[in-house]
């Protein structure tokens, strides 16, 4: 990683969101992911580069969270913190946008409040060429269901990252089917692998943005 991408990683950990933030004290009046990610940018980074810090600071707060060394409002600035940074890539992942392969339907299932992941394929879908339908967090399965029915032909991706969630996921994934059985599901999120997905019903399950991609393309094919 290059000097800004760890420090922007460093900005991830710590929560520091920009230079006007007053947390974390020990950072106050230095620049934050905002201007970190901006600058990077400027300066010829590559949006994957501006990624791979973000994930970087992501991943170690929350290996520190499983060793209880910080906590859930720790969990929350860095949040936000990386919600500053990829709000610089969003222009850069959308770039690719032709005509609508399709229509892809995302959201994180019920009892699971984390979106960045969700947000982060959603975006890169959508940068490559597919209308996003994004629900959001915490969706129940009859929601699915019901967008399901609002958007014929859609592909749904299904996010959750927490084990106590997945069961949710795989409720999803039968409730689509049983009324929709053509209706194309991926799933994906930390906790879920390929033999959760195959397991559940689902079609297909990537580990990454990418591979939803890739996904979607066969789809589309
Ligand atoms: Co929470 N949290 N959290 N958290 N959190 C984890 C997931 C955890 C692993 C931390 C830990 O213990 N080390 C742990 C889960 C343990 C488990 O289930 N086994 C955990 C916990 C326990 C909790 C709470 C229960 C804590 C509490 O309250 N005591 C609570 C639950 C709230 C709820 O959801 N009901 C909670 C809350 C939160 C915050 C709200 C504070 C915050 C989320 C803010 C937000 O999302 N807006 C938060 C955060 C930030 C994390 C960590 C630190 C980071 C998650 C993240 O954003 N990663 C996380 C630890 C970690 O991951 N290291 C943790 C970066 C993101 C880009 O990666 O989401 O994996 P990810 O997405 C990837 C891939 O998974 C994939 O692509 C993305 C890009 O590569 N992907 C898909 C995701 N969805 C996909 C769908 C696809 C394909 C690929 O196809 C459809």
């Amino acid at each position: 990683m290059s000097e800004l991408t760890e420090n922007l990683a460093v900005c991830i950990e710590r929560g520091k969101i920009n230079q006007a933030a007053s947390y974390p004290p020990d950072l106050r009046g230095k620049e934050g992911a905002d201007e970190i990610a901006r600058n990077a940018l400027a300066a010829g980074e590559t949006a994957d580069a501006i990624l791979e810090g973000c994930m970087t600071g992501m991943s170690r707060i929350g290996e520190k969270f499983g060793q209880n060394k910080v906590f859930v409002p720790d969990l929350l600035m860095a949040a936000k913190a990386m919600n500053a940074a990829m709000a610089h890539l969003k222009p850069y992942f959308k770039s690719g946008a032709v005509k609508h392969k399709g229509r892809f339907v995302v959201g994180t299932v019920a009892g699971d409040l984390h979106d960045i992941g969700k947000n982060l394929v959603a975006m890169v879908v959508e940068g490559g060429g597919w209308e996003v339908v994004d629900l959001g967090v915490d969706v129940p399965p009859e929601k699915f269901v019901d967008a399901v029915k609002a958007n014929p032909g859609c592909v749904v991706g299904l996010s959750a990252l927490l084990t106590t969630t997945m069961v949710n996921m795989e409720k999803t994934v039968q409730l689509i089917k049983a009324g929709h059985p053509d209706a194309m599901v991926l799933v994906g999120g930390a906790p879920v692998t390929a033999a959760f997905a195959d397991q559940i019903g689902a079609d297909g399950y990537s580990s990454d943005p990418q591979g939803a991609v890739k996904l979607l393309e066969s789809k589309a094919a």
